[in-house]
């Protein structure tokens, strides 16, 4: 792999942004990896983790190589990324991004594809497009709206503005911030833990939740029992409901506490 590095550790897929000298800048032949590496990790692992090596998780879109294309490969262009986000958003497994440094542009879109952000104090964000005399092409639109409003998405394309970690977990764009250098052990502590869940419930969670999201209240709560219904039925949810009952499975514990 060129532009990858790939592991697993134990039910978990450790993917790697591996062009450091470049920032992670995503060329076309680095996307078809990223391709072939989330199907990899769909048919090997249960979770995955995707980070960057160097300095920085991602430049996003490589620009020395946009710069010569065609507005139709263009087009072309965004509709693989697209294509291969979707795997990540809305495949077989959950995911979880560790991002420091600079996660911007098609870094922050594919970000907004794993279904848990955790960032570390030296990460920073920012959509750049606006700066640069693009839009958006990786989905972000869609995604990185959704997670933090339009106004604010408006804003940061308007103004180039770059925003902080802690303005990160405010806007909703990161669900953890731990220390600098700790995000993948937290990513991949994270991922070993969501890999034990119900694989019914997981797929229910990252398939259901942002599809119920979209439709009107209504029709999510009527979608919503069916599903539910769908996976207290399953052998399955059978068991770990009987192992709960018979005190087999562990309780809810507070946060932080000592009781469990
Ligand atoms: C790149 C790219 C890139 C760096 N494409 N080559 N993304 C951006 O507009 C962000 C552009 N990058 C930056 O603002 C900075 O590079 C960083 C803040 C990310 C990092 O700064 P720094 O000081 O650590 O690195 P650097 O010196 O700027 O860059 C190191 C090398 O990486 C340098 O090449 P070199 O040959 O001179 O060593 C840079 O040219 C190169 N590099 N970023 C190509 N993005 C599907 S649509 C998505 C739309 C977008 O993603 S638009 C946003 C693009």
């Amino acid at each position: 792999m060129d532009y990858l590095s790939y592991e697993i550790r134990g039910d978990v897929a450790i993917i790697g942004l591996n062009r450091p000298a470049k920032r992670n800048a995503i060329s076309d032949a680095f996307i078809e990896e990223l391709a072939d590496a989330i199907r990899r990790a769909e048919r090997e692992a249960k979770a995955g983790v995707i980070h960057g090596h160097g300095p920085h998780f991602c430049a996003g879109l490589d620009l020395a190589e946009h710069v010569s294309k065609t507005p139709f490969e263009g087009v072309h262009g965004s509709r693989r990324w697209h294509e291969v986000f979707g795997w990540i958003q809305r495949g077989k497994l959950p995911w979880f991004a560790a991002l420091h440094g600079a996660v911007v542009g098609g870094g922050l879109e594919l970000a907004s594809c794993a279904h848990v952000r955790v960032a570390d104090r030296s990460a920073f964000f920012a959509l750049p497009e606006g700066q640069r005399g693009i839009f958006v092409g990786g989905g972000a639109s869609v995604r990185t709206a959704r997670l933090m409003g339009v106004a604010r998405m408006t804003d940061m394309m308007l103004t180039g503005r770059a925003v902080d970690v802690d303005t990160a977990e405010r806007w909703n764009l990161v669900q953890y911030v731990v220390d600098e250098g700790e995000a993948l052990n937290k990513a991949i502590d994270l991922a070993a833990h969501a890999a034990t869940n119900a694989e019914i419930s997981t797929y229910a969670i990252i398939h259901a939740l942002p599809r119920i999201q979209d439709m009107g209240v209504d029709d999510g709560l009527f979608v919503e029992s069916f599903i539910a219904s769908f996976t207290a039925t399953s052998p399955e949810a059978e068991e770990r409901l009987n192992a709960f009952l018979q005190k087999k499975a562990g309780k809810v514990t507070r946060p932080g506490g000592a009781d469990g």
